[in-house]
């Protein structure tokens, strides 16, 4: 097998990996007392670009609100960084907010390495492509992964990856790791997850390496309700398109027009939920699974939870997970807060 048919023959085992779990998962959450679905699967290709649009709706103020942090603190972010630097970012969607860190950091040119890692393989393209254009001197790899499952063999590729294009470009080993998660994806982990996610990134960082974490902080409920329920109907589209890769990817006969998203704010779990609410008692056939499952009317499926954090909790967090938290960078509201973080 040459290299090309190997590539092939691992996409399909991947493929196949991911069919079976997205099956497994949707019949164990649809045969559960309460009814749930990984918010993970909200980003096929159809819900990436929703979440996109998501970004762009006046409600919806973290990413925003993220951008105007970084705008403000990049200058000081990049000092920090040294001269050879490799950028690992996980979830890094369409790359807008790196693009504004980038900027700063070529301007001092600095040797950088950049390694994208996402799920969606057309958004990560098109932004490679986009940034390739925008900062010629930056060496640039997509990377296509789950970082839910993937991060140590994400991160290993980078790191290798970078190893090798220094040498074949006779260029110096870069002498410092910058990670970036930001988005405030790390909401949507469960605490225990988070911890895991964080401790298993701390592992691949040596000591004058740096993560830098964007946390959506706690506030006015109205705020938040809003941000998930906007107006335009996206973030509604985005929880619905759940229900329409089931019926593409697992030959579903799901009615979208038979459930309705709703989204709150919890204040004893400091988080927004969302939820599909059945609007009548319907039965849901899974042509993949070969079963049908029976929801009632007001019955929901719960698709994610968005943890809302305090700068204490974040504290603790990063101490948990052998972090120093050197800083917190955050807008004039303390609305989202980016946490600077390096290895104890
Ligand atoms: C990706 N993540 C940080 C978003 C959030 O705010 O929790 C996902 C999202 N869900 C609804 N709107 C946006």
């Amino acid at each position: 097998m040459d290299k090309r048919e190997e590539e092939k023959a691992e996409m399909t085992v991947q493929q196949n990996r991911e069919f079976e779990d997205f099956a497994a998962d949707v019949e164990r959450g649809l045969a559960a007392q309460s009814k749930y679905v990984s918010p993970k699967y909200l980003y096929d290709e159809v819900g990436s670009q929703l979440f996109e649009q998501i970004c762009l709706q006046p409600e919806y103020y973290l990413t925003r609100t993220e951008a105007s942090i970084l705008n403000k603190y990049a200058p000081v972010i990049s000092k920090l960084a040294g001269s050879n630097i490799e950028i690992i970012e996980l979830g890094s969607g369409s790359s807008s907010k790196t693009a504004i860190l980038l900027s700063y950091l070529s301007l001092q040119k600095k040797r950088i390495y950049y390694f994208p890692i996402d799920i969606s393989s057309s958004i990560l393209m098109e932004s490679t492509r986009r940034l390739k254009s925008q900062f010629p001197n930056i060496s640039i790899i997509g990377i296509r992964s789950d970082y839910n499952l993937g991060i140590d063999k994400a991160v290993a590729v980078a790191v290798a990856a970078a190893g090798c294009m220094s040498a074949e470009q006779n260029q110096e080993i870069p002498d410092m790791k910058l990670v970036l998660f930001l988005g405030s994806s790390i909401g949507n982990f469960e605490l225990i997850e988070a911890r895991s996610l964080l401790g298993s990134v701390r592992k691949k960082l040596h000591t004058n390496d740096l993560l830098l974490v964007g946390f959506d902080l706690q506030k006015d409920e109205s705020v938040l309700n809003a941000a998930y329920d906007d107006k335009a109907g996206i973030t509604a589209k985005f929880n619905l398109n759940l229900l329409a890769r089931i019926n593409r990817e697992l030959d579903g006969n799901l009615e979208l027009g038979k459930f309705e998203h709703h989204a709150f704010y919890s204040r004893e779990q400091q988080r927004m939920e969302m939820h599909l609410v059945s609007k009548t008692n319907q039965q849901l056939y899974i042509g993949a699974l070969g079963k049908t499952f029976s929801i009632r009317k007001g019955e929901s499926i719960h698709t994610e939870n968005s943890y809302k954090y305090t700068l204490n909790q974040i504290a603790a967090l990063a101490e948990d997970c052998s972090f120093t938290l050197e800083k917190n960078f955050m807008d004039k509201n303390r609305w989202f807060n980016i946490a600077l973080l390096s290895p104890s």
